[in-house]
């Protein structure tokens, strides 16, 4: 009995073994297998209101959702994945399940922002533990083109193919986890911008910096900054994670000696951004994205023995022109600050 009941175990094995190897129909022919994506599910909630510039903005919301400022809130999902063959990968996915939007969603979403597709977009590679990952953005709703309503995702399978295209040295190196900051050698002036404007600095301003002008190669200096706008409050925007180099124009460097005439010139930045919104109406158009907390965007200049980086020309366009644009429209705001009428916290 015993030895009848381990050469029945030993052929159910194989069998077994051979349905989970090469699979099986019950026409009785042999079928190969191939893996399955996973499905995977969007976890929707209730839509919620945000609080923004003394305004109560309706938002939808699931899990682990990020939104885009600039487009009145329109969720996305982060979607990323290790490059681990060193190529660049691009993400389709495949849509199992989607649900029309309900009324009260509806009234959340801006549709000038959508389209037929759930987009993805944005593809950026980052590194993270020392590998190169691959990020996107899934804005998971979209507009059916036969039935013009406005559909969210529920259920998809996801699958990276390769691009082909080779992930470099140099979007390696725009780690998200810097080594250390640019600032953790060499001598570091501070300049401060409180409006968008090409700064100039000549000679004099530079000497009274501190910089011994007549002992510098012109061509050698560097300006660092990334501009001075709000931080993002959620996670999932892109951050900067070091200071970055900004393309200068420096009049006269090319002898190599910063004369008496010669000068830097470069763009600096208000802390405060205007920011457009297309389809809204004239008066709603752009809106001001007010820095709570600065009055004043730095930059940091350092001069040493390598080449800054610079402007590059432009060839100017032999395209002809469609269309003449005879104005322009021009944005004020005034905002003194003078009251909290809570007298507490920030401001929205
Ligand atoms: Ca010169």
């Amino acid at each position: 009995m015993e030895k009848s009941r381990k050469i029945g175990q030993i052929v159910a094995n194989a069998v077994l073994t051979l349905l989970l190897s090469s699979g099986y129909s019950q026409n009785g022919r042999v079928a190969t297998i191939t893996p399955q994506p996973d499905l995977l599910k969007i976890e929707w909630q209730k839509p919620e209101g945000l609080k923004k510039q003394g305004k109560v903005y309706k938002i939808l919301a699931f899990k682990d959702v990020s939104y885009f400022e600039d487009k009145n809130y329109l969720p996305y999902l982060n979607l990323s994945t290790p490059c681990l063959s060193g190529t660049k990968l691009q993400p389709v996915i495949e849509v199992f399940e989607t649900q029309v939007l309900s009324t009260d969603e509806e009234t959340a979403v801006s549709k000038v922002y959508l389209t037929s597709e759930f987009e993805i977009n944005e593809s950026l590679v980052l590194t993270a533990n020392k590998i190169p990952h691959m990020y996107c953005k899934l804005v998971p709703l979209r507009i059916n083109k036969q039935s013009g309503k406005t559909e969210k995702l529920i259920s998809y399978s996801l699958q990276w193919r390769s691009t082909g295209e080779v992930v470099s040295d140099r979007q390696r190196s725009t780690s998200s986890f810097a080594d250390n900051s640019v600032l953790t050698s060499g001598k570091w002036y501070k300049i401060g911008t409180t409006e968008n404007a090409v700064y100039k600095l000549d000679k004099n301003f530079l000497q009274s910096m501190g910089i011994n002008v007549s002992s510098i190669d012109p061509r050698d200096i560097k300006i660092f900054g990334n501009g001075g706008e709000i931080l993002s409050e959620y996670n999932g925007n892109f951050h900067y994670d070091d200071l970055n180099e900004n393309a200068i124009y420096v009049q006269g460097e090319s002898d190599g000696i910063f004369d008496n005439n010669d000068y830097v010139l470069f763009y600096g930045q208000s802390p405060h951004k205007w920011n457009y919104n297309p389809g809204k109406n004239a008066c709603t158009r752009y809106s001001r994205n007010k820095h709570y907390y600065a009055d004043t965007v730095f930059y940091f200049l350092t001069v040493d023995n390598t080449p800054g980086k610079r402007i590059q020309q432009q060839a100017s366009s032999s395209m002809v022109p469609t269309y003449t644009v005879s104005g322009f429209d021009d944005c004020q705001v005034h905002e003194t600050d003078g009251a909290n009428l809570v007298k507490s916290g920030r401001e929205l």
